[in-house]
């Protein structure tokens, strides 16, 4: 099982910077971590991951699920040594996945009942088979099987939803302990809508359970961002401030500084992979389309502050021409950029809490971003 050190809270907000020791390893936070859905973060090798940073990766119980599937990942010792991936690893627990890609025919006390987007064939998940599936592939972090709802969702629906989630994390708890023997760790995870009591009490019934994390789910889900900063920050106090809390799902830069400032610990989104692939690139001065024909001459790198391996030999004419060109580099070297600079401002702002300058930190921030290229 996990153990999470608080190492320092900021004086003039609620962040905080810790550490997370797992079986494969420590992670420094606050941390973001790149989706690699399918056993790969899409482009990049885990000698890349490291290069950009990455301390811990995401994959996805759905996907893995049906493809490979339990018996070839159980015949390779799980996802680590399949993939090549040595680093600390958390996994999804299918749930999300299923609400958003499957034709889900079902969901009651007993799972999610669904059709694969692959094939169309049947399956049923439990809060046990996801949790048993989860310890196949190996994860250091596992997920209970929860019910996320969307935006809007009247009181009826959230509330129906957040006891479904709490009975779920029951079961899941009681599979881990019991047919796992909690060898590597499970979070709970708070659903709740955008109510507020509704929140709380969804928090309070899984910190109830005692479990070695925690996440928040439900959130960035077509809300505006305001609301999810309201709910963000009515939320994460209310969790024990000696375990992990990670927001599921979130978010742009914007999104992360503000939430850790209230006391997140960990995030997950495919923006900074999906939107490169799209041509959609983070820099330190805002956001940018590569695309663009402002760059077609431009003998820069892409962020001139940035130290990955594509500022440091590529130009933005060349990127461009990559992206242009439809060729495969351009996804990679994109990538490669995206992810570093998520990384790097995780990097920062741990810096600056542990430097106790965390206010200091988000105004610059705020006001680079602001700029422009
Ligand atoms: N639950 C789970 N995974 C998730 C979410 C959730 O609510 C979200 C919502 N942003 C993303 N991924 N299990
Ligand atoms: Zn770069």
């Amino acid at each position: 099982m996990l153990t999470f050190k608080l190492e320092n809270r900021s004086s003039d907000s609620s962040a905080r910077a810790g550490s997370i020791h797992t079986a494969h390893g420590e992670i420094q936070t606050p941390i973001f971590m790149p989706v690699g859905t399918l056993g790969t973060v899409k482009g990049l090798t885990p000698e890349d991951l490291l290069d950009c940073g990455s301390q811990i990766i995401l994959g996805n119980t759905y996907h893995l699920y049906l493809r490979p599937g339990a018996e070839l990942l159980s015949r390779f010792g799980g996802l680590h040594s399949f993939m090549h991936w040595d680093k600390p690893l958390l996994t999804d627990s299918g749930g999300f996945q299923v609400f958003s890609l499957a034709a889900l025919s079902k969901i009651t006390d007993e799972g999610y009942r669904f059709q694969s987007h692959i094939d169309g064939s049947s399956h049923l998940f439990t809060p046990e088979s996801v949790v048993a599936m989860q310890d196949v592939i190996g994860s250091d972090i596992m997920m209970c099987l929860d019910q996320c709802i969307p935006y809007p969702a009247d009181r009826i629906l959230a509330e129906k939803a957040l006891e479904r989630t709490t009975l779920w994390a029951r079961r899941c708890r009681k599979t881990w302990q019991e047919e796992t023997g909690c060898r590597n760790s499970l979070f709970g995870i708070v659903q709740g809508g955008m109510f507020t009591d509704l929140r709380k009490r969804s928090a309070e019934e899984l910190v109830a359970l005692d479990f070695p994390g925690y996440a928040i789910g439900g959130l960035s889900v077509g809300e505006p961002a305001e609301l999810m900063y309201e709910m963000g920050a009515f939320t994460l106090p209310l969790l024990p401030e000696n375990r992990p809390r990670y927001i599921m799902g979130v978010g742009t830069p914007e999104n992360l500084v503000e939430l850790v400032s209230h006391g997140a610990d960990m995030f997950d989104c495919v923006m900074p992979s999906r939107n490169a692939r799209n041509g959609k690139l983070f820099t330190r001065y805002g956001d940018i389309n590569i695309a663009n024909s402002r760059f077609r001459m431009d003998e820069k790198p892409l962020d001139e502050t940035c130290t990955c391996y594509t500022c440091r030999h590529y130009s933005r004419a060349y990127l461009r021409h990559l992206y242009k060109s439809r060729e495969l580099l351009a996804y990679r070297l994109n990538t490669l950029h995206n992810i570093h600079y998520y990384l790097d401002l995780m990097r920062c702002m741990r810096a600056a809490i542990l430097g106790d300058r965390f206010a200091a930190f988000r105004r610059i921030f705020t006001e680079e971003r602001a700029r422009g290229l």
